[in-house]
């Protein structure tokens, strides 16, 4: 039948032409899929590769060289340049402490040498290794020291003198006195002597009161460390749930402050409480001030959270251990800060820092 013939014939071209058509559709869309996926791998070894690379460090944002070269003194311009070759693997400290010799540098320019006097009553083997690193910052920055010791015997009146004394004089822009003090010495009334204008560690009640009210302030050092090593790895606080374990007057408490304060939903967490492991596995932010080797386990850390070791226990094998089990959670989180080489050093840079302010407001210039 020459009629169904021809129809069957039709229907074979239509057939054929609609297979063509769902090939052609296949091929494309097999193409972009392909693409697709190369790129999402290429992406994620990409991403593995930065990494193991950067587990660390955290590269330095932009802004931060943008700013520095806004008006950088002559004398910074090989800092800025270090800093951008290195930009990818700079640590984060690294950036903070460039930041503060350009300031010192800027302040000089205009004939003001920033100082800054640490005190140091006693012989705490750890306190001395603290304070020296401190000096040994302040000569990289460009900014003057005062090592100031006193022995272990010191009574209040001869600690409270020295204050009093560094506190007159016009050429010391930040006093810090290194804590913990002998037993026969009362810290807050060491801590109340400083006056708040040279109190380049926060602790005096004037800036713990500014600071809690959002007011201009310095910042205490090592708090205000933990939220710029965050931010230095990109991730946004705002909105964020942070969990901070320990309430201590030098880092729990304030962390906590700062991180509410840019619009963290905070948990303080401490001896008491209940669910720790729960709570902490909830954090997307995860401070560690607790003072115990290795007490934050891997299942204690959100996958891809950003966790700040606040920790230095010095271990029987004379090694320094954070609060983190590093092995464990550097397997989960997205950052972790190292032990030693985070926090402790970011630490100094942020003392740098509020030195160099410190020495701005007194002479009352900007930088
Ligand atoms: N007044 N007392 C006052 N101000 C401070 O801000 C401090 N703190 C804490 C103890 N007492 C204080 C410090 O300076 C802790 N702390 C501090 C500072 C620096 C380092 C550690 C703690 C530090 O440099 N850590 C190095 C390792 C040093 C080592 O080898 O022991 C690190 O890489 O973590």
């Amino acid at each position: 039948m020459a009629f169904f013939d021809n129809f069957s014939k039709k229907v074979q071209d239509v057939a054929f032409v609609a297979a063509e058509k769902a090939q052609q559709v296949a091929a494309v869309a097999g193409e972009k899929a392909n693409a697709v996926a190369d790129k999402a791998k290429i992406e994620y070894e990409m991403a593995a590769e930065r990494r193991s690379m950067d587990k660390n460090y955290r590269a330095l944002g932009e802004w931060y060289v943008s700013t520095l070269e806004g008006d950088a003194p002559e004398a910074v311009a090989d800092i800025v340049a270090a800093i951008k070759d290195s930009q990818e693997n700079l640590a984060a400290y690294e950036a903070a402490k460039a930041e503060a010799a350009a300031e010192a540098a800027a302040l000089k320019a205009k004939g003001i040498e920033p100082c800054l006097a640490v005190i140091l009553v006693g012989e705490n083997p750890a306190s001395q290794v603290y304070v020296r690193g401190k000096v040994k910052d302040c000569g990289e920055c460009g900014i003057k020291s005062l090592e100031l010791r006193m022995p272990e015997t010191t009574t209040q009146e001869e600690l409270l003198a020295k204050i009093a004394e560094l506190a007159a004089d016009k050429t010391v822009n930040g006093i810090l006195v290194q804590l913990p003090l002998p037993k026969q010495i009362d810290e807050h009334a060491v801590i109340d002597a400083i006056p708040p204008e040279k109190d380049v560690d926060g602790f005096s009640p004037v800036n713990v009161g500014r600071m809690q009210t959002g007011q201009p302030c310095f910042l205490p050092c090592t708090p205000a460390g933990c939220i710029r090593m965050i931010e230095s790895t990109g991730t946004k606080i705002d909105g964020k749930n942070a969990v901070v374990i320990g309430r201590s007057n030098i880092v729990g408490k304030p962390a906590a402050l700062l991180l509410l304060a840019k619009n963290a939903t905070v948990t303080v967490c401490h001896s008491h409480t209940a669910n720790l492991k729960e709570i902490c596995a909830n954090a997307d932010i995860l401070v560690a001030a607790v003072g115990r080797a290795g007490f934050v386990t891997g299942d204690m850390v959100k996958p891809g959270a950003v966790v700040i070791d606040v920790g230095i226990n010095r271990g029987a094998d004379g090694k320094l251990h954070g609060d983190v089990n590093f092995e464990e959670a550097s397997a989960v989180a997205g950052y972790i800060t190292p032990v030693p080489g985070g926090v402790g050093p970011m630490t100094r840079a942020m003392l740098m820092k509020n030195t160099t302010q410190a020495a701005a407001m007194q002479n009352g210039v900007a930088i």
